[in-house]
């Protein structure tokens, strides 16, 4: 019997291996260089057009800008793991980013790869009469660095939390994460962890599922949100006094820049995953009134909320009930929030 069965387990072996040879074959991945790149020209049909997607932070801070410059874009949607499945990792995208990530701005089919690149292109690019970068060239690099505290750096989404704000929020959304995870099924993921280029990301996504929401409450996790709220509160202590110095309602003054887009994004995700209540406490009464302002804004409108997606609402209700059903629950993710 078992001798029967030896040859059969073989030949099915290899063939698994073979697929799988095969499909990585054709699903190659790389890391992209940031900024545009002529050398590619990509099939298109616009101008502009933008690969995005809902939840993501940085395809948000894309879509505000190309709304504030006015400028019409081609959308098209990729999912990721939270939103349902690994759009980003298949054949299809890989030809449009071999470094699996959104967002991908393509301009007359060229790529722009990093989105604090891609918000930089738009507008120097932009014809519409609208202005995001002030032509006093200290201003300009003022801006830059607000861009550059808020931008999400490297590919380990959970380092480099000291040199940006930005880094500080995938940390963050691990209860978000682990909440729309309920929904997806192991075997997706799984797909992440064969054919993704940054096999942290999966795995990290896989040890969240196993964990679920209440995982976040203790354990590495919960070392990972308290080291995140740390280093998010000094890039909020700069930022009161940022907007203390420039008079407001923005990082600059008056002028709205690419440094607001930056920064609206980074507050609309905490609201999403519901920190803002923990986070954003009367210590900062700028910065609430910042957010307050940042929400007035027809792109916070465009560019976010009408591309509200079901899984991350439920994902923020679940959030919800857990703290209402379990007072531990909001103990143990906020407990710095309370001495900081
Ligand atoms: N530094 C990059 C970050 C790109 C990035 O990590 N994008 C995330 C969404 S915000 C993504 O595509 N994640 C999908 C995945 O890693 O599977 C940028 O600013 O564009």
């Amino acid at each position: 019997m078992l001798s029967t069965l030896i040859p059969v387990v073989v030949a099915l072996t290899a063939i698994l291996l073979l697929w799988y040879l095969a499909e990585r074959a054709s699903r190659r991945t790389r890391a992209m260089p940031a900024g545009l790149d002529e050398s590619i020209t990509l099939p298109h049909e616009e101008e502009f057009e933008l690969y995005h997607n809902a939840l993501s932070l940085c395809s948000k801070k894309c879509r505000v800008c190309l709304d504030e410059l006015g400028i019409k874009y081609k959308s098209h949607h990729i999912d990721l793991i939270e939103t349902g499945s690994y759009e980003n990792i298949s054949r299809h995208f890989l030809k449009i980013n071999p470094g699996a990530t959104v967002p991908v701005l393509l301009h007359n089919g060229h790529p722009v790869y990093e989105s604090h690149e891609q918000i930089r292109y738009a507008a120097v690019q932009a014809r519409t009469g609208v202005k995001l970068i002030p032509d006093d060239p200290e201003k300009a690099k003022e801006m830059q660095q607000w861009i550059d505290n808020s931008s999400i750096v490297g590919d380990d989404p959970i380092a480099r939390m000291a040199e940006s704000a930005g880094n500080c929020i995938p940390g963050l959304t691990l209860p978000l994460f682990s909440a729309m995870l309920e929904e997806i099924a192991v075997y997706k993921i799984v797909e992440g962890l064969l054919f993704h280029r940054l096999k942290i990301r999966p795995l990290l996504f896989l040890a969240m599922k196993f964990r679920g929401l209440a995982g976040v409450k203790s354990g590495p996790p919960n070392r990972i949100i308290h080291k995140s709220q740390i280093q998010l509160y000094s890039f909020f202590n700069q930022l009161e006094s940022q907007l203390a110095n420039s008079g407001g309602p923005n990082i600059l003054g008056s002028f709205f820049s690419l440094a607001d887009v930056s920064w609206m994004v980074i507050f609309h995700r905490l609201r999403e995953a519901d920190w803002l209540k923990i986070l954003l406490t009367e210590k900062y009464p700028l910065i609430n009134k910042y957010w307050r302002e940042l929400q007035t804004r027809d792109s916070y409108q465009s560019g976010i909320l009408d591309y509200s997606h079901p899984s991350v609402e439920k994902g923020t209700a679940r959030i919800q009930t857990m703290k209402d059903s379990d007072p531990d629950f909001t103990q143990a993710i906020s407990a710095i929030g309370a001495s900081h």
